[in-house]
């Protein structure tokens, strides 16, 4: 007796399946990229709330441009660095909707510097997920505030120097400081485990928005592969054992 596909599949076996939410474009990260983890527990997240009617996104510039394509809820693109300014915007006019914004490194911790700060500090009532991978992934790997000490970068070919360039900037430490955020934590997708989490950080993110708690702040701690010059595997054993040391996970805030 042959088995048919339909006998297997049924509802009662299903253990996962693609959020709705996702579309079917294809993902045009690079291989080993943290951001298309992190797009699929948004989605997720927004679908399980219920509220994909309801979401308002912001997306960067950065490698995540195109997130628009990815997710099916509304969406405003902003400049560089810009994305605060934007959801504040958006948020203030229509405070019945759920706004976030989407920011990697470079747009968040550099250029929009001012913007992250005056937003976390005037306690908007917004969730902010920024994605650090300590570089400049889509210009072609600069170095980005975040770098760490020595790490090599297209700007930086002997590593980054402190005397010269800087400490590397822990944007989510000065935000934690601030009063108008409620909630701000430090999450990773390397693994499972850590998938799990990130994916409850989200949700507190977006139920603290629903309570009008002020500004939820999600650190994704994340790879760039390309950027890093590492295979998949290896970029998250790098990001493991050097970024999590001066980047370490867990909540920050919690009011
Ligand atoms: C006003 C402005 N300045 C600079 C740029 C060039 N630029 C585009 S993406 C980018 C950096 C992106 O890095 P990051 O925000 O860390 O995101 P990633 O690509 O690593 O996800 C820069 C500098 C720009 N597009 N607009
Ligand atoms: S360049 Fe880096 S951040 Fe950009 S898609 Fe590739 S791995 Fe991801």
């Amino acid at each position: 007796m042959s088995i048919e596909i339909k006998d297997i599949i049924k509802p009662e076996n299903l253990v996962y399946q693609k959020s709705s939410l996702l579309t079917d474009r294809v993902m045009h990260y690079c291989p080993g990229c943290s951001h298309g983890v992190v797009n699929r527990l948004i989605a997720e997240v927004i679908e399980e709330l219920g509220i994909q009617n309801e979401t308002i996104g912001v997306t960067p510039v950065g490698c995540s441009v195109l997130l628009y394509n990815y997710i099916d809820v509304d969406w405003h693109e902003a400049a560089h660095g810009r994305a605060p300014a934007v959801g504040t915007g958006i948020k203030r006019l229509r405070p019945d909707r759920y706004v976030f914004t989407y920011q990697g490194d470079g747009d968040l911790a550099a250029i929009g510097t001012a913007e992250t700060i005056h937003a976390c500090n005037r306690g908007e009532n917004i969730v902010m997920i920024f994605i650090n991978n300590g570089i400049y992934g889509m210009t072609g790997g600069q170095m980005a505030p975040t770098t760490l000490q020595g790490m090599n970068t297209s700007t930086s070919p002997f590593g980054r120097d402190l005397a010269r360039d800087g400490n590397p900037l822990k944007m989510t430490e000065i935000v934690a400081q601030l009063p108008g955020t409620c909630y701000v934590t430090r999450q990773a997708v390397h693994t499972a485990a850590a998938v799990r989490k990130t994916k409850k950080a989200l949700f507190k993110a977006f139920e603290n928005q629903k309570l009008n708690k002020g500004t939820s702040f999600v650190e994704v701690v994340s790879t760039c592969s390309s950027g890093w010059k590492l295979t998949p595997v290896q970029s998250n054993k790098w990001m493991e054992e050097n970024m999590f040391p001066y980047y370490p996970l867990g909540d920050l805030k919690d009011k």
